[in-house]
């Protein structure tokens, strides 16, 4: 560590090795570790330009209100609904994230859980474990192959979830009210219930936040219907829990897979002991390689920042 060193407020836990380069290289102030953050923020809050934080613990606004000469939050995690844009953008606070770098373990989790829900992985080993396969056949599960896959949000992400799908010889759709993308071929909708309807498999990978909040409710639930699953890899905000969960447990659809969740990590208990219902604990980037490059990448931008006041990987606020 130098002599001329920032300080730099870290909101949670974060990678380990983003932890020891954090440490290595600022003075690093532990905000989970605080007793009363207020108190603290009292004292020091004044000498933090820069917070490190996650898409998942974000930064309260009422937080960053005592810190007053904070310039830059550099988040790990592409998603970044959990911090206010418009706060940030009004106090002239920038924000980096991780995108990119992520998109190909999201989309091979979000792959995982459409053969999971398809040929019913999880279903089948707990069949196994549970030495039922001594009394009798598993059921039969679907194809991939042949169906189409709709895809909610065909940003970085869902492109490489469409180029995943398309190697399973899935047909692709997706969904976009403002009009078809003019680079790809895929089927094009404005319309979510139309989607819905024309999709065996519906995998919603748009960013959180309020523009998306219960973009899946009960009318495109219904319009999937009782043969076809819905895959969340994307925020569980973005799909109205409670109509899902009445859904599954109605039959108005076939089954779910989930890696995110409207309260995590509450998951709603209904789902523990439905079959058709595949449930992950937010592992969509959880990956040894995934995780060490937004680790870098983290803290390249505040490297960046703090040295030449440019972000990496910035993101467009208001
Ligand atoms: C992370 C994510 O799990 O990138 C995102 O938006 O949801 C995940 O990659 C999360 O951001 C923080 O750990």
């Amino acid at each position: 560590m130098t002599g001329n060193t920032s300080d730099v407020l870290v909101w949670g836990p974060m990678h380990p090795t983003l932890m020891q380069s954090l440490e290595e290289n600022y003075r690093v102030h532990k905000r989970w570790e605080m007793p009363d953050f207020k108190q603290w923020a009292g004292v020091h809050g004044d000498t933090i330009r820069a917070v490190v934080t996650s898409g998942v613990y974000g930064a309260d606004n009422a937080s960053l209100e005592q810190l007053a000469n904070l310039e830059v939050i550099t988040s790990f995690g592409v998603g970044h609904d959990q911090v206010d844009s418009a706060y940030l953008a009004a106090r002239g606070i920038q924000l980096s994230n991780t995108p990119q770098v992520l998109n190909n373990s999201v989309a091979e989790t979000a792959l995982a859980l459409m053969l999971c829900v398809s040929r019913r992985i999880s279903e089948a080993e707990r069949f196994v474990r549970a030495g039922k396969w001594q009394q009798g056949k598993f059921p039969l599960g679907n194809d991939l192959h042949g169906k189409t896959c709709g895809i909610v949000g065909l940003g970085q992400i869902g492109k490489t979830i469409a180029g995943l799908a398309s190697a399973f010889s899935m047909k692709i759709a997706y969904y976009r009210p403002g009009g078809p993308y003019t680079d790809v071929a895929y089927t094009h909708y404005c319309d979510l219930e139309a989607l819905a309807r024309a999709s065996d498999y519906l995998i919603v990978i748009v960013p959180g936040g309020p523009q998306t909040r219960h973009l899946v409710d009960r009318q495109v639930l219904r319009a999937l219907g009782p043969t076809s699953f819905l895959i969340n890899v994307a925020r569980g905000t973005v799909v109205d829990e409670a109509a899902l969960v009445a859904a599954l447990l109605d039959g108005s659809i076939g089954g779910a897979g989930l890696d995110v969740f409207e309260d995590e990590p509450k998951v709603p208990s209904e789902l523990l002991d439905l079959d058709n219902v595949v449930l992950l604990p937010h592992i969509g980037s959880g990956t040894h390689e995934t995780r060490q490059a937004m680790a870098d990448l983290v803290f390249d931008n505040l490297r960046s920042y703090l040295a030449d006041g440019v972000l990496v990987t910035p993101v467009a606020l208001g």
